[in-house]
């Protein structure tokens, strides 16, 4: 029998695999496909979301999650899209990150949720202007449409695109605006009906915007095994069994938890920016390419508490990442 907890634990941890094999198992166990998105898949992005809110998880972890949920949608989507029959649609949704930015990653996870949410997604790609927007448009009669946008330089074009519509008389849809610079106030500033902060908000925010309401049940997010809140200090004598994390072959963060159950992670800034520059110079910038280069290493252990192995661990690969 499918265990949804132990799906939302692999999500979690980014095991695609066994993410895509359970969403198997638990549809030929005759599981409906609606229950299997949200339970399994949707319920342990929402966890993933909310601790990449609270700086429990980094980037990094949230996009080999995504990895996992993409493996798990992609055994849905057949269904998903056979199910226009008997499933009433709440809305059509058109995506795109405006011109001048890359950045997908968000915007696929938000387009990914928002299609389990039952909305008719058209996501028309990154670096997008508002011709291209409008002629979207035309071609899909979108509800709504959701803007996304990494960068302060871009932000700014998500107001051209409001303003176009409209001095082309176009009120006819909603427009929703996200990513990670973009706040309440900017998107209030800029004329548009609403602002996002996670995929699970902006499912909401569409869901409002388009007159449904979204189900408590559904969208309540189950919980994760506590961590180190109310852990004892470590002891004389603790061992620490730590991880790796590697972008290709540049180390970007370090995971470790100690036998008193202390749980401690560090990114390893400088190689952040070696990632960047990497990922241009070797065409991996597209969000399935460059999320596809993270690998945990080997687990390994070593004497001391978490909070001391995983800093001697920093430092010796700091020293050893260079540019
Ligand atoms: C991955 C990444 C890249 C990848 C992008 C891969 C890809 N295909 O997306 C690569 C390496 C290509 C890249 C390139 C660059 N990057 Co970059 N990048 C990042 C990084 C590390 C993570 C972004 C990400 O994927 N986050 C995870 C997702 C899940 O979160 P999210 O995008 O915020 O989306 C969530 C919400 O915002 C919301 N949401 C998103 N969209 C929408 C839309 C709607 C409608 C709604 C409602 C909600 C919503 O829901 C999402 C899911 O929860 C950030 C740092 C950071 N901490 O954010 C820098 C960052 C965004 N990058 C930055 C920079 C400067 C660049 C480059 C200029 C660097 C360079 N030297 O070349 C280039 C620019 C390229 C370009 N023209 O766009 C800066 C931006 C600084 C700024 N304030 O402007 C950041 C903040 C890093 C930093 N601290 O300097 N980058």
């Amino acid at each position: 029998m499918v265990d949804y907890a132990l799906m939302n634990q692999y999500l979690y941890e980014g095991k695609a695999k066994e993410v895509e094999q359970m969403t198997k198992d638990a549809l030929a166990e005759g599981r409906h496909f609606q229950e299997v998105m949200n339970e399994g898949l949707i319920a342990g992005m929402s966890v993933v979301g909310e601790d990449f809110k609270h700086n429990i998880l980094y980037v990094p972890e949230v996009l080999i999650a995504a990895r996992a949920m993409k493996a798990g949608m992609a055994v849905l989507k057949p269904l998903l899209s056979a199910r226009d029959s008997d499933t009433p649609r709440v809305g059509t949704l058109l995506m795109g990150t405006v011109r001048g930015d890359l950045h997908d990653i968000g915007k696929n996870l938000v387009a990914m949720m928002a299609e389990g949410a039952g909305f008719d997604v058209h996501d028309i790609g990154v670096d997008q202007s508002v011709e291209k927007f409008m002629a979207a448009a035309d071609r899909v009669k979108p509800t709504i449409i959701g803007m996304s946008a990494l960068l302060t330089t871009t932000m700014t074009y998500m107001k051209t695109v409001i303003d176009g519509f409209e001095s082309a008389g176009r009120t006819d849809v909603k427009f929703a605006v996200g990513g990670a610079p973009i706040s309440q106030m900017f998107a209030d500033e800029i004329g548009a009906d609403g602002y996002g902060q996670n995929a699970s908000a902006a499912v909401d925010l569409f869901l409002k915007l388009s007159g449904a309401a979204r189900d408590e049940a559904a969208s309540a997010a189950p919980t994760v095994a506590a961590r180190d809140a109310d852990a004892p200090a470590a002891r004389p004598g603790t061992r620490t069994t730590y991880r790796v994390l590697y972008w290709q072959e540049v180390p970007v963060q370090i995971r470790g938890e100690d036998d008193a159950g202390n749980e401690v992670s560090v990114e390893l800034p400088r190689s952040v920016a070696r990632v960047d520059l990497l990922a241009a110079q070797r065409g991996l910038s597209g969000g399935d390419d460059y999320s596809a280069q993270y690998t945990w290493g080997d687990e390994m252990e070593r004497a001391g508490s978490a909070a001391d192995v995983v800093e001697a661990v920093r430092s010796e690969l700091e020293q050893g990442v260079t540019g």
